[in-house]
């Protein structure tokens, strides 16, 4: 079938159809109310970390905007939205009070939601650990697991009986390499060995905090949410082809592997040497707690190579203003795979979107590439479903241009366009097609 004559119809009734958002990137409000600073607020003050020079002080005014966007997303025909709290907002040092005026902000948002017929899929950590706890050492301390877990229960405590799903994490791999390893995104570190430590903590806080929500009786999905891509060789060069299997080890295997069968891939652990992960006996038990699904947030596939670095240009295909390469079927494949090799009980494709450079005229945003790759996306995700793989959920990154982490404002992935002069919100082509898709009965 061709990605032009996808339905909505073609999809189960019960598939999920969002859009997502995260607390940093939407929010603002950077110390209303009580919120205490996050490791993002400190890196986005380092000069030249962030491309653009900004910041999350303000970003979409989503905090006092709240309702126009549960009206904007109500408006899109969605059944589900995916959003994170920030943990300063609600316990601004990590490990004391709770912030009350933080916890009523997320009260009514989730009730407005609920009102209106909307599923909520809430992530605990999208990135913006509260920078009291990064001073003690962050997600490369163990003690940051203690911490993550009673944060997690407690918002479950207050909030689990009206959610749809709680993830535990947004992406792991980004937050512990580009954040403890490579230093471009915050806290801005340069270790592997903390790195490493960063992963495991990451993983072993989500187990502790699953196994602490479920024990409130909650019936409530839980998961996590991983980036995920195929791994090509660049050549068929034996150097390159090991290259490819080594990289598909340390961004896919070593997360999933000790998700679902509790133990990290050896040939990872051997490559690690002297920086593999500090696991204490019953660790690996504890990472690997049953998952009701397994997010995926896809954007494009990757090539690995021994020698010069590959050249998207090469595939021919169309690349995105973030340089990613535009390949639809890579969705179809990363899921195929992950059923075959791990059989999660079910996959969510939790992100999936592409940032272009857009224009506003006379109140349109004609943004054809970004329909194109959503709808062949969402054509991608039919073609793992028509294969036999349990896939629940299509939730499009983003509903609204916002805060792009270290590349500032200029990257534009919202299905909806944001002045952020005005805060005016615009639904451009791709939303109205969203909608239109949407709408099919
Ligand atoms: O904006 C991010 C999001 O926060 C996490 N996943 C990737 C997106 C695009 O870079």
């Amino acid at each position: 079938m061709t990605p032009e004559k996808i339905t909505r119809p073609q999809f189960p009734k019960n598939f999920i159809w969002g859009v997502a958002t995260s607390s940093f990137q939407i929010e603002g409000a950077h110390d209303a109310d009580g919120k205490g600073p996050s490791v993002w607020d400190s890196f986005c003050e380092i000069n030249g970390k962030i491309a653009d020079g900004s910041n999350g002080h303000v970003a979409c005014e989503h905090y006092l905007r709240w309702q126009e966007d549960v009206d904007l997303i109500a408006g899109l025909g969605v059944n589900a939205y995916r959003f994170s709290i920030s943990w300063p907002r609600v316990q601004p040092d990590g490990q004391g009070d709770w912030n009350e005026a933080g916890f009523a902000f997320y009260d009514r948002l989730i009730n407005a939601l609920k009102a209106k017929g909307i599923e909520v899929h809430l992530t605990l950590n999208h990135w913006d650990l509260p920078q009291a706890l990064q001073d003690q050492g962050g997600w490369a301390k163990r003690e940051v697991c203690e911490h993550f877990t009673r944060y997690a229960t407690e918002v479950a405590r207050r909030f689990g009986s009206r959610l749809d799903s709680i993830c535990t994490h947004n992406e792991p791999w980004v937050i512990a390499i580009l954040g403890y390893e490579q230093g471009i995104f915050a806290p801005g570190i340069k270790s592997r060995a903390q790195a490493m430590a960063a992963v495991h903590h990451l993983l072993l806080s989500h187990g502790m905090a699953l196994q602490a929500m479920r024990g409130l009786g909650l019936k409530t999905a839980m998961g996590i949410v991983l980036n995920l891509s195929p791994i090509y060789p660049a050549s068929d060069d034996p150097k390159d082809i090991a290259k490819a299997k080594l990289d598909d080890g340390l961004i896919l295997r070593h997360y999933m592997d000790a998700l679902m069968f509790g133990k990290y891939p050896t040939d990872v652990i051997e490559h690690l040497g002297a920086d593999a992960p500090p696991v204490v006996s019953g660790d690996m038990a504890t990472i690997a707690q049953p998952l009701d699904f397994v997010g995926v947030n896809y954007y494009t596939r990757n090539f690995s190579s021994s020698g010069n670095p590959w050249d998207v240009a090469s595939t021919g295909n169309l690349v995105t203003d973030m340089g990613w390469e535009v390949y639809p079927q890579g969705l179809t494949e990363l899921l195929c795979r992950l059923h075959q090799d791990y059989q999660p009980r079910l996959l969510l494709v939790t992100e999936n979107g592409a940032a272009f450079k857009d224009q506003l005229v006379d109140g349109v945003v004609n943004d054809t590439a970004r329909l194109d790759y959503v709808r062949d996306h969402i054509a991608a995700t039919h073609a793992a479903l028509q294969q036999g793989v349990p896939v629940g959920a299509y939730f499009a990154w983003s509903l609204m241009d916002n805060f792009e982490w270290a590349s500032g404002y200029a990257k534009r992935f919202g299905l909806v366009h944001v002045d952020f002069e005005t805060q005016k919100r615009t639904l451009k082509n791709s939303a109205l097609w969203y909608q239109k898709f949407l709408s099919e009965k």
